[in-house]
């Protein structure tokens, strides 16, 4: 169905004109800006104007354009764009979660967008407070990502929406290292796990994820807590599942200044040493800098996500500290993957 707005009043034919439609395609749900701007004369005008009463799709919508090129033949240009609160093409949804800055901070998350800007792939992100994270999956029939012991499914992000192979049944997936190989799989070109290098890449994500993080909690987890929204922070302080958290609970206490934070400081320094270490064995036959080679593959991805985390939440405190570490070598591995730190 096409729908038009009335044109500008017409004036003297020798004037430039310019007329508006709306035009709205219901098989893509896109709606088109169509703007002619002519020298054509109220009679002509009045004729393009019935084209667009009529239903098309979008092959008329192109003949109509055509026809009423023919129609004002004088100096014409039209100038087309859509504005469709839908995208035409189905892309890739990621679910994110949404702090009080306008920026993505999760790591998990975090790895996920990495692979979809590497892949190139083209994707919308849906923010998500943390209260409704289980509403918000159970509403799109996303999977729980674990179960408690007693049998109550957990929701968690990120979740990825896929419906470019079949929107309508689309691919929903949740927990990370299955949507990475999800997307792997099923868009191949620029791999993030080169040949052979699937075990070893997996022992290094868990590494990253259930060792090399545990000491960033006590510092990262309260000023996490601290940019969340409102209502996010007061979900944790008294929301199911965190019973009598309460405002005083050490897990969202932020570490004062002064020797208690030093030490805690001092034990992430030790997981990065240990890490740079391992690194630096790649000197050689490859750069040193990532962890396989020469390219950035999944396992960077993963590490360098936390190096944004740190970034987003504590950028003097933490990123400030870690620039200076092992020669500057976290600096050059996040130059290596700023390139695809994009955020759509
Ligand atoms: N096993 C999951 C864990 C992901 C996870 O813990 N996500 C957190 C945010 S980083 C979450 O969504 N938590 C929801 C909640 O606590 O309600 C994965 O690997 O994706």
């Amino acid at each position: 169905m096409m729908r038009n707005r009335a044109p500008h009043p017409a004036r003297a034919c020798s004037s430039v004109r310019t007329s508006l439609y709306s035009v709205y395609i219901p098989s893509s749900s896109a709606v088109f800006t169509v703007r002619t701007s002519h020298t054509g004369c109220a009679r002509r005008l009045k004729a393009s104007k019935q084209l667009f009463h009529k239903d098309c799709d979008l092959g008329e919508l192109q003949s109509s354009i055509h026809s009423l090129i023919l129609l004002l033949r004088s100096s014409l240009t039209i100038i087309m764009s859509r504005h469709s609160s839908r995208p035409a093409t189905p892309i890739i949804t990621l679910y994110d979660l949404k702090s009080a800055s306008p920026q993505p901070w999760a790591p998990n998350i975090w790895r996920i967008r990495f692979i979809l800007n590497f892949k190139r792939l083209r994707y919308r992100t849906v923010w998500v407070e943390f209260p409704d994270v289980e509403a918000t999956l159970r509403a799109i029939g996303a999977p729980a990502s674990a179960m408690r012991s007693d049998g109550r499914p957990i929701y968690t992000l990120p979740v990825v929406v896929d419906p470019t192979r079949n929107p309508k049944a689309p691919h929903i997936l949740s927990n990370t290292n299955n949507i990475a190989e999800y997307l792997e799989a099923s868009y191949p070109a620029r791999p993030v796990f080169p040949e052979g290098t699937r075990a070893l890449q997996t022992l290094f994500v868990h590494y990253i994820q259930e060792v090399f993080v545990k000491p960033l909690l006590p510092i990262m987890v309260p000023l996490s807590h601290q940019n969340l929204p409102e209502r996010s922070q007061s979900h944790f302080r008294s929301g199911p599942g965190y019973p009598g958290a309460g405002l005083a609970s050490p897990q969202f206490q932020t570490l004062p200044p002064g020797p208690q934070r030093e030490q805690a400081w001092l034990a992430v320094k030790e997981q990065f040493d240990f890490l740079s270490i391992v690194l630096d064995k790649n000197v050689g036959d490859g750069d040193g800098i990532v962890a396989y080679g020469h390219e950035v593959s999944y396992a960077d991805f993963a590490l360098c996500s936390v190096l944004i985390w740190i970034q987003r939440m504590a950028a003097q405190d933490g990123w400030a500290r870690i620039r200076e570490w092992n020669s500057g070598r976290w600096v050059r591995l996040w130059e290596r993957c700023k390139m695809y730190m994009d955020e759509y």
